[in-house]
């Protein structure tokens, strides 16, 4: 009896130390990022990361200790990602990971938005003279394991009646080795991953076409763990934070002269007036240091994405024909 009651005890308390409290009392953020697609998550020749992940790993940096450089990077592969979360090696997974119901169940995972809504697509050389997704019946093809690439690469096939053989590879360099060397007809992951991919790593990308057919959703967003509402909080909020930045016409340039302005809304996100940061449990200037030191999310996708020649498309706000949707911070 006891025993019970200090096992329980024990299991309380663990519950009730938020990662919040960890995070600031290791002194940085752990970030669980991939092993590198450019624009995401990848280390530019210095090795410092950068990307639209990465920025999100910053802003929550930024909002925890008003200092964005207060992270370390995990790489981790499509297989290593989820378990690292759930044993706490990563306080947070930042990885062009889609959110889907089974995940945010049975892995014990809180998805905390979208920064990025794709679709899946396939990536073929321009000398086989395939130019549709349709035209794959037979194909072998290339893609990485524990993702949802495979399960709806097999849904598209059966739902089109077609076949195809399967070549699984978990570590990046080596699927698109395999692909790049012409051991697959065809290479499928998400379509930012095919565009990321093509213009880094291939060693020729005008020799390769991505077929037009996107064959599902990909909303793809930062994880935590299930069961930590405030830490979950803080991560949401700084996602949100990036997107009403934007819709509010603040940026890393003009925050410092915006935040003197007498509209209501950009005094209480810049923490002038009210008391948002309070209640999130970090200082309340926690949305002017993201803005201040990592931008807004269309300054991020601007550096990151649009210089690999990403459209923002769907990643419009949602004032401009996109998606992207900040509730109110208030
Ligand atoms: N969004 C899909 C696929 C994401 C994914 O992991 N894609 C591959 C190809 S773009 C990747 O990130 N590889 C990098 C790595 O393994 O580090 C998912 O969540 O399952």
């Amino acid at each position: 009896m006891k025993k019970c009651v200090l096992l329980f005890f024990i299991a309380s308390s663990a519950a009730a130390q938020s990662t919040l409290d960890s995070v600031r009392s290791k002194g940085y953020l752990q970030c669980g990022v991939s092993t590198g697609i450019a624009g995401f998550s990848q280390p530019d020749s210095r090795g410092v990361w950068r990307g639209i992940d990465v920025d999100l790993c910053r802003a929550v940096a930024a909002a925890v200790f008003g200092d964005a450089t207060k992270v370390r990077y995990t790489p981790l592969t499509t297989q290593q990602r989820f378990t690292a979360l759930q044993s706490g090696e990563v306080d947070l997974l930042a990885r062009n990971t889609t959110w889907t119901l089974s995940r945010d169940t049975s892995l014990g995972l809180n998805f905390v938005g979208v920064n990025y809504y794709d679709g899946q697509g396939f990536m073929v050389p321009k000398k086989a003279n395939v130019r549709s997704a349709k035209q794959l019946n037979g194909a072998t093809i290339c893609l990485q394991p524990g993702t949802t690439t495979e399960l709806n690469l097999a849904d598209y096939f059966r739902a089109n009646n077609m076949k195809f053989k399967p070549v699984v590879i978990e570590k990046l360099e080596e699927v698109l080795n395999a692909y790049f060397a012409g051991r697959c007809d065809a290479f499928t992951t998400d379509h930012s991953g095919l565009v990321a991919l093509r213009a880094s790593r291939a060693p020729k990308p005008d020799e390769h076409l991505i077929l037009p057919e996107i064959i599902s959703k990909e909303p793809l967003g930062p994880a935590v763990r299930h069961g930590d509402d405030r830490w979950f909080d803080v991560v949401k909020w700084s996602l949100f934070a990036m997107l009403e930045a934007e819709e509010l016409g603040l940026s890393s340039g003009n925050i410092d002269a915006q935040a003197k302005s007498p509209n209501p809304a950009i005094q209480r996100f810049a923490g002038a007036s009210g008391d948002l940061g309070t209640l999130l449990g970090v200082d309340n200037k926690w949305a002017y240091q993201i803005v201040k030191q990592v931008g807004n999310y269309g300054e991020s996708f601007d550096a990151n994405l649009k210089p690999l020649g990403f459209e923002r498309g769907l990643n419009r706000l949602w004032n401009q024909g996109g998606l992207m949707y900040a509730p109110p911070l208030r």
